[in-house]
């Protein structure tokens, strides 16, 4: 039976190249995103470096209730095939204290972060628990075990995901669903951008340092997915060689 792994925010950075690490495992790719031009060249990319594996985007925001169950829907047949799902998605907005921050970053980060992974992993885990198999990979982060000045609500939204990861773990023992949380510290990818809205600013979280590529992670997925079934990798924490801690990181210059 074909095997599908579901990739949600493949548009960039560490979704993307899960795609093509999980793709190279020899899955067909569900990827996810809100840039359908993303997606295409994702599936443009993948037909030609894995051109054995099937391919399918789809375009919308998790953190919409009703825009995920019409995805659910529109792919039913091709869900009931998914043997990984990695709820990726997700972002950080703003670095304000909180007695500045302005709450439409909190509430997309609530939203994205949080209420998006248990849209989807609600979705999907009837499926799974029907086949008694499955692998759930969550994108956790440092930010979900450490919190820092300025970081409080996506601390929090990471916090949330290793305790979602750990409940839904004990809710399904005595199955044979796995359940992932991958903790990465700096990553780059978009997501400065994202955040501080400011390329200059975000060039510069990763000034002088080496950060970790969004392959590393993507890798570390493949390979936790890839362990035997009975094998099940609860937590990993990667950082990079030069970041000791959340606000620890060493600078050359
Ligand atoms: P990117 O900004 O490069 O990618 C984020 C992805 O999420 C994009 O594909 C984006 O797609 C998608 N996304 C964001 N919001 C939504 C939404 N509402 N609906 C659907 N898709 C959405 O960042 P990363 O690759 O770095 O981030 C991936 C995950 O890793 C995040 O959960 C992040 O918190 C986590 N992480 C990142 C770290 C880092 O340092 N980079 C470190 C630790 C964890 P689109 O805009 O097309 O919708
Ligand atoms: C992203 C890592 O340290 O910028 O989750 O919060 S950090």
């Amino acid at each position: 039976m074909e095997k599908w792994a579901l990739v949600t925010g493949a548009t960039s950075g560490i979704g993307w190249a899960t795609c093509e690490s999980l793709a190279k495992q020899g899955y067909s790719i569900l990827a996810t995103g809100r840039r359908p031009e993303r997606l295409d060249q994702l599936k443009k990319h993948l037909t030609k470096t894995a051109p054995t594996v099937q391919f399918q985007g789809a375009t919308f925001d998790v953190s919409d209730r009703f825009e995920v169950s019409e995805f659910i829907k529109e792919q039913k047949s091709r869900l009931e095939k998914v043997e990984v799902l990695v709820n990726n998605a997700g972002l950080a907005k703003g670095i304000e204290k909180m007695q500045d921050a302005n709450l439409d970053d909190w509430e997309v980060m609530i939203d994205t972060n949080i209420k998006g992974l248990l849209f989807m992993t609600r979705a999907l885990l009837p499926l799974m628990l029907q086949r008694n198999s499955g692998h759930i990979v969550n994108l956790g982060s440092v930010a979900g075990r450490w919190t820092y000045p300025g970081g409080g609500v996506y601390c929090a939204s990471k916090f949330a995901v290793r305790a979602l990861s750990e409940g839904l773990r004990m809710d399904l023992l005595g199955s044979k669903i796995r359940v992932t949380n991958i903790e990465p510290g700096m990553v780059n990818t978009e997501f400065s951008l994202v955040r501080l809205e400011d390329k200059q600013k975000a060039d510069k979280v990763y000034e002088g340092m080496t950060p970790l590529e969004a392959k590393d992670i993507a890798e570390t997925i493949a390979w936790c997915v890839s362990r035997p079934a009975h094998v099940n990798i609860q937590e990993l924490v990667i950082y990079p060689t030069d970041q000791a801690h959340v606000g620890q990181v060493a600078r050359k210059g």
